[in-house]
């Protein structure tokens, strides 16, 4: 039982932190050291990340450990999933990453189709179709004629990337390649004829890893830079949703997550993918989880639509911190507007207070005006949203669902964590807000051989953090607006 460190990189698509945590007696705690923004770059019609800032970022949240005098056992690092990083034949990176809200997907999917039925590609890797998932991404970039992806020797996601210019090893760590839609659950490795139809060489991938493994040590420039030891870099859940759901504080198995950031992941962990009719009619997906789990679920658009009014509201001298928004959504009165969230025009909108208020005059309703009336918008409609996700879940799910947990950045948001309730009938169980952190330490925690099962990882999670819990109120009220919001949300 000795005292060890971790340290944690964890990548929004908005922000980034580094974070370290103190295990001790079979609980963690964890502090941040580091915040940033995350921005997409955009260069005329095309959009990226840039990863050489995060690669800073990542270590500068290393130098601060170190200057602190702490010795770190071992290094972990998630993002989002499906983007990714071309190496030429030395090892270099030829081009930023692209980003997954760059349009050069649209209309992807469906040419693919004709090569490869959308039933076979669903069948083959029990992944939601969705334009930007790798696939489509590597589809675009080869009719684009990408130089980088033509002089490419290996493509690298991107929390194996980062861990690549650690350490120098190349690994495909299991849960972010499930994101790519590339990969067979079952078989647990690439599809061939997923890379024929694009047509692209498998051997451009890198072996996969599970999490848990470690896929190298710090090498000796960063060891000199940051100041730290030979240390371990470990093969977390490097997808983001994976981390998450690994810390959801639960004890037994009767449960719905949804993990509230810029996407809203909602689902159950399931111990085999669910690959049916149904759940290819409704497009829900099977991503790889930590120790044989699978994350069954949806991509709901999540704090993206607040994210994105904020920017604007920002760009016009009114920057509104999350305290904020919070008191003006319970300020403004409830229902009177609704979208649906995944609506296609708020994708990735040069406007999404005009697509907004687009929306809300298509479908008959009055226009948002104030900041207020956005807020509450969304709101509403990401509990409504919820609540009808959640019904398709429950048809799907092999088990009865009893309460739902939210975990990420979102779970601080009290009027929204009680209209989810509200919405969905159902307790909502509310933290941790640090979930992706945390899970990422609790895989490192595996691969030093601290913890083993799930079953371990989430008692020493229960131990460590404060859920909440919101009981359903007003269900009557909730209920009328459910039905005129289903009626709203037909609007194609
Ligand atoms: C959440 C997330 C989602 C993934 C989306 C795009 O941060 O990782 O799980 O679908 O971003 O990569």
């Amino acid at each position: 039982n000795k005292t060890c460190h971790f340290f944690a990189f964890d990548l929004g698509a908005t922000s980034g932190r580094s974070c370290i945590a103190k295990m001790e007696n079979d609980s963690i705690e964890l502090r941040e050291l580091t915040r940033f923004p995350n921005k997409i770059i955009r260069i005329n019609d095309k959009y990226h990340w840039n990863i050489y800032d995060l690669f800073e970022e990542l270590k500068r949240g290393l130098k601060t450990a170190a200057a602190e005098g702490l010795t770190i056992d071992a290094i972990g690092i998630d993002t989002w999933g499906v983007d990714f990083v071309y190496l030429g034949k030395d090892g270099s990176l030829l081009s930023q990453p692209r980003a997954y809200r760059d349009p050069y997907t649209n209309g992807m999917p469906e040419e693919f189709f004709k090569s490869v039925p959308k039933k076979e590609v669903y069948d083959a890797t029990g992944i939601q179709i969705m334009n930007f998932n790798s696939l489509y991404q590597l589809y675009a970039a080869k009719k684009e004629k990408s130089s980088a992806l033509e002089a490419a020797s290996d493509i690298l996601f991107m929390p194996d990337a980062l861990s690549y210019l650690l350490t120098g090893r190349k690994v495909c760590e299991y849960t972010i390649a499930s994101t790519s839609q590339l990969l067979n659950p079952r078989t647990k490795n690439f599809e061939a004829k997923l890379f024929d139809a694009i047509p692209l060489s498998p051997s451009l991938m890198q072996p996969i890893v599970m999490p848990g493994e470690i896929i190298g040590y710090v090498n000796e420039n960063i060891q000199k830079e940051c100041g730290i030891g030979r240390v371990p870099v470990i093969a977390v859940a490097g997808h983001d949703t994976g981390s998450a759901v690994v810390a959801v504080p639960t004890v037994d198995e009767n449960f719905a997550y949804l993990s509230s950031g810029t996407w809203s992941l909602m689902g159950i962990e399931v111990n085999d993918p669910i690959i049916t009719e149904e759940s290819y009619a409704l497009n829900f997906t099977n991503e790889g989880g930590v120790n044989g789990t699978t994350r069954f679920l949806k991509n709901i658009t999540g704090m993206w639509l607040i994210e994105q009014c904020r920017k604007e509201w920002e760009a016009a001298g009114n920057k509104l911190p999350y305290s904020e928004i919070d008191k003006l959504s319970e300020s403004a009165e409830g229902f009177r507007f609704m979208i649906d969230p995944d609506h296609a025009s708020f994708a990735n909108p040069d406007s999404m207070l005009k697509a907004i208020r687009e929306y809300c005059v298509n479908t008959g309703q009055a226009a948002p005006v104030t900041h207020a009336d956005f807020i509450r918008c969304i709101f509403d409609s990401l509990a409504l949203k919820y609540r009808k996700v959640l019904e398709s879940l429950q048809s799907l799910a092999p088990f009865p669902i009893q309460r739902l947990h939210v975990i990420g950045g979102g779970a601080n948001n009290k009027l929204l964590n009680q209209s989810t309730a509200n919405a969905i009938g159902m307790p909502v169980v509310s933290g941790p807000s640090e979930a992706t952190a945390i899970g990422n330490i609790m895989m490192q925690a595996k691969g030093v051989g601290a913890v083993s099962s799930l079953g371990d990882i989430r008692r020493v999670v229960r131990n460590s953090v404060s859920p909440e819990t919101f009981q359903p109120q007003d269900t009557d009220q909730w209920n009328k607006a459910y039905t005129r919001f289903r009626e709203i949300i037909t609007y194609k």
